[in-house]
């Protein structure tokens, strides 16, 4: 019998904001395990598998997809991760998503990365992307070893198809009118976090802080 405390965590954060870089960080310091909703859906577009052929329009015009698929989707592979404490990145993304994940879990805590739009404007278009892993780079924050290539695998490096300006814009344009009413949402249950800058290693010390203190109060599960 091995005694682990559960947490469920979601992140949050404009397009760019730092949810991927935030998110690696702190699976490897607190072990979580993380699963970004934007990860999957493009692990399912490069595969072209049904769902990623029908996603690939609506993610590439910088468009939300289908409330209902995402949730059932996402649902479906946290099944998978009961036993296990997790941060969800990039889900819930609307206000009925973040219903039909409270229909079935109680999140502990959101943590809302707040930066500045005009920030993540410059960031997206130097971002490389390891697309199997998620793993995020940028030419001039946190460089890969070899240029093209992901550190770990060696494996050749992409930029994502809805990372051009335009497409940016109408990403910050979506989290404007459909995500942001989810923070509210969070907001209001007492459970969002909100860590504001435009740097995330200065932001990271905080956000390590504030879940140091937070997961020593969480109710101990028992897994077998
Ligand atoms: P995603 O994949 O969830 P977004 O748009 O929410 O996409 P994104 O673009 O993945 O978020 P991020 O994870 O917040 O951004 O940021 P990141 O990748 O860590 O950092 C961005 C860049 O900045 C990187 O190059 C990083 O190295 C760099 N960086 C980080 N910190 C710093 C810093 O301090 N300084 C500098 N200079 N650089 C830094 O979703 C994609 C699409 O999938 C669909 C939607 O169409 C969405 O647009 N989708 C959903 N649709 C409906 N419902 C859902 N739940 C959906 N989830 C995904
Ligand atoms: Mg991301």
């Amino acid at each position: 019998m091995v005694l682990q405390r559960i947490f469920r965590a979601v992140i949050m954060g404009p397009p760019g904001s730092g949810k991927g870089t935030v998110s690696a960080r702190i699976a490897q310091t607190f072990g979580f395990k993380h699963l970004s909703s934007g990860d999957v859906l493009r692990v399912n577009i490069n595969a072209k598998t049904e769902l990623g052929l029908l996603m690939k329009s609506c993610i590439d015009q910088g468009q939300l997809a289908p409330d209902d698929i995402m949730s059932r989707l996402i649902l479906n592979d946290l099944r998978a991760m009961d036993q296990t404490s997790w941060l969800l990145d990039g889900f819930p993304r609307t206000v009925s998503q973040a219903e039909a994940l409270g229909h079935v879990y109680h999140v502990d805590t959101v943590i809302n990365l707040d930066v500045p739009f005009q920030t993540i404007k410059e960031r997206l278009t130097s971002r490389w992307t390891h697309l199997p892993s998620g793993r995020v780079y940028n030419v001039d924050f946190n460089p890969p070893k070899v240029p093209g290539l992901d550190d770990v695998t060696g494996e050749p490096l992409i930029q994502r198809d809805d990372d051009t300006p335009e497409t940016v814009t109408r990403r910050l344009k979506s989290y404007q009118t459909q995500t942001e009413p989810v923070l509210e949402y969070y907001r209001s249950k007492g459970v969002l976090e909100t860590f504001s800058g435009t740097e995330t290693n200065k932001i990271w010390p905080y956000i390590q802080v504030y879940l140091s203190k937070k997961l020593p109060s969480l109710d101990v599960k028992v897994a077998v």
